[in-house]
């Protein structure tokens, strides 16, 4: 029986990334911030999220032994850039058209729409320079040759995972499908739209963490099987796709259980990973 307190983790990590975002945002210059550019920005990304995804970078690399240190709390913050971009997005008017995010009115009910698209093109783009300052700084302070090469495959990674074969295109064929939809739809949608960043998530933190080839093919399998399983469970909460409702609780517990065998062969460094699949499919 594990005594991982799941509880106290996420209260630990999630105060390190919060302190982290705060303090880079901050860094920008507000004073001169034309048109609030950062300000929205800042409203968007410090509004309360779950920050999951950054959690999920933090808990890869600590299931291959790494400890969670500054450029990787940069790299995990940069996977919450991409997703509050998304997020911001979204919410637009020619979008979704959504009032309230994360307890407030979104992004461009409050700054306007022009803004909003500001914000998001900034985050997104803010999220790379980030990973890539954050393989700068690892290289640095450990004169590791092959810190690059990982960093290049992070950037990569989370390139794919928000553009034309991942969000991006998830979201276009969101726009586009306007019928009823199979359990199979349902689940190709959620790969691309939400299920592309928590595998980048998982292979950002591998690669950086140094996870060796099988390592890293166990853990973005886990992220692959734990985001689709993530979007199931935001479905059933929000009542939506009522006619595949019982065949979702089912793949609900089913990819979650493939998340967790793929990482049989870890060891107890990967509680943080279970923990957070075995509450996801409690509910
Ligand atoms: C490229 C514009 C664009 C969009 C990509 C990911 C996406 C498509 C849109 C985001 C909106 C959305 C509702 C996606 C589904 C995934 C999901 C449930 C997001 C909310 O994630 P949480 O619950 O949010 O982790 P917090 O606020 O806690 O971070």
């Amino acid at each position: 029986m594990s005594t991982f307190d799941l509880e106290s983790w996420l209260c630990m990590r999630r105060a390190e990334i919060d302190a982290l975002l705060a303090t880079r945002l901050a860094a920008l210059p507000p004073a001169d911030d034309p048109g609030r550019l950062v300000e929205s920005m800042r409203y968007s990304l410090l509004a309360p999220g779950k920050r999951l995804r950054p959690l999920l970078v933090l808990a890869a690399a600590e299931a291959v032994g790494r400890d969670p240190d500054e450029p990787l709390r940069l790299a995990a913050a940069a996977v919450e850039l991409v997703h509050c971009y998304s997020l911001v997005h979204d919410d637009l008017p020619a979008m979704d058209d959504d009032d309230f995010r994360r307890g407030q009115p979104t992004n461009h009910k409050v700054f306007g729409e022009a803004t909003a698209i500001l914000a998001g093109d900034a985050l997104l783009t803010l999220a790379f320079q980030w990973l890539a300052v954050a393989g700068t700084a690892a290289a640095t302070a450990t004169g590791e040759p092959l810190v690059a090469q990982r960093t290049l495959r992070a950037i990569v990674a989370l390139a794919k995972a928000a553009g034309m074969s991942g969000m991006v295109r998830g979201q276009a064929r969101d726009l586009a499908e306007t019928q009823q939809q199979s359990l199979h739809s349902v689940e190709r949608l959620a790969a691309e739209k939400t299920g592309a960043l928590f595998r980048a998530a998982l292979e950002v933190g591998a690669a950086l963490a140094d996870a060796s080839p099988a390592q890293m093919e166990a853990l973005i399998r886990f992220g692959e099987n734990y985001g689709i399983a993530f979007q199931h469970a935001d479905d059933l909460a929000d009542k939506e796709h009522v006619s595949t409702q019982a065949e979702a609780r089912q793949r609900l517990q089913t990819l979650t259980q493939t998340a967790l065998d793929a990482l049989s062969t870890f060891d107890k460094r990967a509680e943080p990973l279970r923990a957070l699949a075995r509450h996801l499919a409690a509910g």
